[in-house]
């Protein structure tokens, strides 16, 4: 028998350090020998959930038009949609996948939970909610993005000017704004994990 795979599901804000955690969490687990991989906003949205501007130059206006992926509601909701399609797909074939994108929208990510779940069983989606306040978030702003949000030059910035829906009954909630360090609460994850029998 192959090993189990699974999805843990990160969700939160830009900046919440779901991405750090992630990443941490990743090499622990490889570290204890079990096969994983990670899809963040990083590789993803550069490849399978592209922005139009980057389809254009190789596929034409039309085609960027209809399949590249931005921010608006129905953009995002394409963009988990593909996303936990691709997780759904790797967690069956054993691999304990991370995922880390804001994902602000309660129905998108309870739809991924359904697929997966459908296709393992209900344990294998774990919703780990990066609950950072705004303000810290803000504060830390590693790419600038919210102040360009606040000057107006980002439309539909989520926090800003665009909601996020917090996860109401999440697997596991993270405080990233109590002053824990990656490790500390990657390694939270890995207890859950450990206790669940993953
Ligand atoms: C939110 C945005 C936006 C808008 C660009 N709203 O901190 P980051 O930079 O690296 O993570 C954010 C990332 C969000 O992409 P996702 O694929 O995770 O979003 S979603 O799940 O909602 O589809 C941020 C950057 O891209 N970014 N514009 N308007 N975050």
């Amino acid at each position: 028998l192959g090993q189990q795979g699974c999805v843990i599901w990160f969700t939160g804000l830009s900046g919440c350090g779901k991405s750090t955690i992630a990443n941490a969490l990743d090499v622990m687990l490889s570290e204890a020998g079990r096969a994983t991989t990670l899809l963040d906003g990083d590789n993803v949205r550069h490849g399978l959930c592209a922005p139009p501007a980057v389809l254009e130059p190789e596929h034409g206006a039309e085609f960027a038009e209809r399949f590249g992926l931005g921010f608006g509601a129905v953009d995002r909701e394409e963009n988990i949609r593909r996303i936990g399609s691709v997780a759904a797909l790797m967690a069956s074939a054993g691999l304990i996948t991370l995922t880390a994108f804001v994902s602000p929208y309660r129905r998108d990510r309870d739809r991924v939970r359904k697929i997966v779940s459908q296709a393992g069983r209900p344990s294998d989606f774990v919703e780990v909610f990066v609950d950072t306040p705004l303000e810290v978030c803000e504060a830390r702003d590693p790419k600038g993005l919210y102040k360009k949000a606040r000057a107006g030059q980002i439309k539909q910035f989520t926090g800003i000017s665009d909601p996020y829906e917090s996860p109401e009954s999440p697997e596991i909630r993270l405080d990233g704004g109590a002053g824990e360090s990656v490790d500390e609460m990657a390694g939270q994850v890995k207890a859950w994990l450990v206790e669940h029998g993953v």
